[in-house]
C-alpha cells in the first residue's frame, strides 16, 4: 500500500547505495488456495498499473515481514492467511527497495480487489502465463509454481 506522506524518516535516501542495508523491503505473499496462487492487477501507479503481481507492500517500522504480509493481505484483500517459508532471492524494484516474497495460506476469506488492484485471478500452475507479470515478481512466480501444493 503507498503512503501518501513521503518519505517516512526511517527509511533510507533514495540514492542509497550498496552498504546501506536492504533499504526498504517490501514484501509479497504467494497466495495458496486449492492448488491455484492469486494474481492481483494493479492499478497504480501508473507505471505498473494494469500489470499483475503478488500482493503485499512495505514494511513498517517494527514489523516482522510475516507480521507486514498479514497486516498488507488483509488491507489489501480482505483475507486472513497464514504466512509460510520465504521464497529464496530478493528482486530490486525501484532504487532503495527490494522485494521479498514469502509462501501463504488462506485462512479465511474470499479476497476482493479493496485497494491498489482492480482485478484478482486465482491461477492453477498451467495458467500462471495467462497475465502480465511485472517483471520484478517473475522470478519469485516460478518459484512459487514449484511450491504449489496439489489442489
Ligand atoms: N511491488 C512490486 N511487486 C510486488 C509488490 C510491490 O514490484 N509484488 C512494488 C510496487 C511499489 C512498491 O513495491 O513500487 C510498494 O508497493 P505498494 O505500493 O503495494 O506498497
Amino acid at each position: 500500500t503507498e503512503r501518501t506522506t513521503d518519505p517516512a524518516p526511517h527509511e533510507p535516501r533514495r540514492d542509497a547505495g550498496p552498504g546501506q542495508g536492504a533499504g526498504v523491503v517490501v514484501v509479497a505473499g504467494a497466495l495458496y488456495d486449492r492448488g491455484r496462487l492469486l494474481a492481483a492487477r494493479r492499478s497504480a501507479p501508473v507505471e505498473l498499473a494494469g500489470r499483475w503481481e503478488l500482493p503485499g507492500g512495505k514494511l513498517e517500522p517494527g514489523e516482522s515481514p510475516e507480521e507486514a504480509l498479514v497486516r498488507e493481505l488483509r488491507e489489501e484483500l480482505g483475507v486472513e492467511v497464514e504466512p509460510g517459508e520465504r521464497i529464496p532471492g530478493e528482486w530490486p524494484l525501484k532504487p532503495g527497495y527490494v522485494l521479498r516474497v514469502w509462501t501463504a495460506r488462506l485462512l479465511s476469506g474470499e479476497p476482493r480487489p479493496l485497494e491498489d488492484h482492480d482485478e484478482l485471478r486465482w491461477l492453477s500452475r498451467h495458467e500462471l502465463d495467462s497475465v502480465d507479470w511485472l517483471d520484478q515478481d517473475r522470478p519469485a512466480v516460478a518459484e512459487a509454481a514449484l511450491r504449489l501444493p496439489p489442489a
